[in-house]
């Protein structure tokens, strides 16, 4: 297989959903069916934080929700995790800055997708030289998820990024919801990804639904 191709990757990002088991009320894997059966287009397994899984328990969930992935052909990233991305052969990794280099972690997963998290237009060239995929920007708004979040910086950086004619597939991440999610794609985004709007929502399926057709009227 080669390298996912920029038009593939910006079909993937459109609505890109992102879990662990901390971040569910209910069992991951009834949020995961639910949240594909309203439309997500991507998934990310990030099990961190507080409470979170580590070890065989960590593995045999990866298993469980790549499963689910795999029956819906929605391509299953692991975060942060490249080795456990490795052993259940997942179709791809996302890293932080803080996390291994883009460059070394490229080399150990050959083709398999590859996304960066990036702050600024420094950070999203930096992504692209070491051969990133796409781009995960933000938090563009508040968040409570992520325990060490950022400051929230709006959607400006996407259109920075945009105006320098930088075409990398971007997604906006942090404290998206259906009320603030249109700017991020009228910035030049090619998707969101969201935790609690779909992981905490009454019901999963409309609440992805509903995200997904905002996404989708504005592409
Ligand atoms: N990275 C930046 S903000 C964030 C991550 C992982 C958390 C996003 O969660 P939510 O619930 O969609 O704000
Ligand atoms: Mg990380």
């Amino acid at each position: 297989m080669d390298r996912i191709s920029r038009r593939e990757m910006n079909e993937l990002l459109r609505l890109y959903f992102i879990m662990g088991s901390n971040n569910c009320k209910i069992d991951p894997q009834v949020v995961l069916d639910q949240a594909i059966k309203g439309g997500i287009t991507l998934f990310q397994f990030r099990e961190k934080g507080t409470g979170a899984f580590t070890g065989a328990e960590k593995v045999e969930l990866a298993k469980q929700l790549q499963a689910i992935c795999k029956n819906y052909s929605i391509p299953f990233i692991v975060n942060d995790d490249i080795e456990l991305a490795l052993a259940i052969n997942a179709d791809g990794v996302h890293i932080g800055q803080d996390d291994a280099s883009a460059e070394e972690v490229r080399q150990k997963i050959g083709n398999k997708i590859l996304g960066v998290s990036a702050h600024n237009l420094d950070e999203v060239e930096k992504a692209i030289a070491d051969g990133a995929d796409y781009a995960g920007i933000g938090p563009i708004y508040s968040t409570k998820t992520k325990e060490d979040a950022k400051t929230a910086q709006g959607t400006a950086i996407i259109k920075e990024v945009r105006k320098k004619g930088i075409d990398l597939p971007i997604v906006g991440i942090g404290g998206i919801t259906s009320e603030n999610a249109a700017p991020v794609i009228e910035s030049g985004g090619n998707g969101i990804s969201v935790i609690s709007a779909i992981s905490l929502a009454e019901n999963p399926t409309e609440r992805a639904s509903e995200l997904r057709s905002i996404v989708e009227q504005l592409l």
